[in-house]
């Protein structure tokens, strides 16, 4: 690990190992069912889609978490107490991790946990400029990597993992509890957790939201073929897959799919792939919980649910988590 001053921000650089897409790919497709990670959904052109699908009517969960943020983030800081090190697995360069810091009682440091290099840097500085009483102390590492939390100069109260967005529902079950342990076992004894994680609900509601009438979650997931093809020369002709998402009531997850809308092989790093029409290559699940199952998995992650936060509806909750 290395540490080293950029302006007013320390970075600690892991020099984690670039991801391998084509590697990480041909592996997918290999596997019975075929699957394409949804981390790779999130190039330039899938991030900007990304941040249009928060604003689309269908799709509540952005908007619910902040309303729910906005609300209630003074009881949310008098949880967390003053003095904290915000740890935010993922980028940190959102409104929501303003709100937070802007609420807390003399937040110590802030120390966002992010693969991409350069993503993290600007956004760090980005944030310095914002917060000139902040230490900012980026880690530049997978966050399932070997990472710890850097020591800040002045001494905390406590690390707090800020982990919004429902990104915990697009892990399988047994990723999201590995993930809420290993965090726990960073940060120490007396740490919490802010997580939002997205409620059961009606499946219409959730079904609506992964593909809205506008059309921009399809565009969300076709990019992937789009970057086959831009990154990995796939030659996969313009039409050949579709979108296609489905609420899975009895594993309370929305699936994501691409369709191949006719018979087609890919040709990919020495392997070919062939498709029939119809056949489906998964690319997505977004996990929905009820309160129950989330202290359950949290509770095997050694995690105990303290305070939840929800909407008037229901729709979305913010939860805070402290080790047992
Ligand atoms: C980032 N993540 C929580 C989103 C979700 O709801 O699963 C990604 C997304 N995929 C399609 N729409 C939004």
């Amino acid at each position: 690990m290395d540490v080293l001053n950029i302006g007013p921000v320390t970075l600690y650089d892991y020099h984690p190992v670039r991801q391998d897409f084509l590697r990480d790919v041909v592996e997918g497709l290999s596997a019975t069912p075929p699957r394409i990670s949804s981390k790779y959904f999130y190039d330039e052109t899938g991030s900007a889609l990304f941040e249009q699908i928060t604003k689309v009517p269908e799709y509540y969960l952005t908007r619910t978490e902040l309303s729910i943020l906005r609300e209630h983030l003074p009881e949310m800081a008098a949880a967390l107490g003053p003095r904290c090190v915000v740890v935010e697995p993922g980028s940190g360069s959102g409104m929501k991790t303003r709100l937070l810091l802007s609420h807390l009682v003399d937040p110590v440091a802030y120390v966002p946990v992010e693969i991409s290099r350069e993503y993290l840097i600007a956004s760090a500085l980005a944030l310095a400029e914002e917060f000139p009483e902040l230490e900012v102390l980026p880690v530049c590492d997978d966050y399932f990597g070997p990472w710890l939390v850097p020591e800040p100069r002045r001494p905390q109260e406590r690390n707090v993992v800020f982990f919004p967005g429902s990104t915990i529902g697009n892990m399988q079950p047994d990723e999201a509890r590995g993930l809420l342990a290993s965090l726990a076992r960073r940060c120490g004894q007396r740490c919490g957790m802010l997580i939002g994680v997205d409620l059961k609900k009606d499946p219409a509601i959730i079904a609506a939201a992964y593909n809205d009438s506008a059309g921009v979650t399809r565009a969300f997931n076709l990019n992937l073929v789009e970057r086959l093809n831009r990154e990995l020369g796939a030659g996969i002709p313009a039409g050949a897959f579709e979108h296609a998402t489905n609420y899975n009531e009895l594993l309370g997850r929305n699936e994501s799919f691409l369709v191949a809308t006719r018979p087609l092989t890919i040709g990919l790093g020495g392997s070919s792939f062939h498709y029939e029409a119809g056949a489906r290559i998964m690319v997505e699940n977004s996990y929905k919980f009820s309160l129950e199952e989330f202290a359950a998995l949290a509770a095997d992650a050694g995690l105990r649910v303290v305070l939840v936060w929800m909407d008037e509806r229901q729709l979305f909750s913010v939860q805070y988590l402290t080790p047992i």
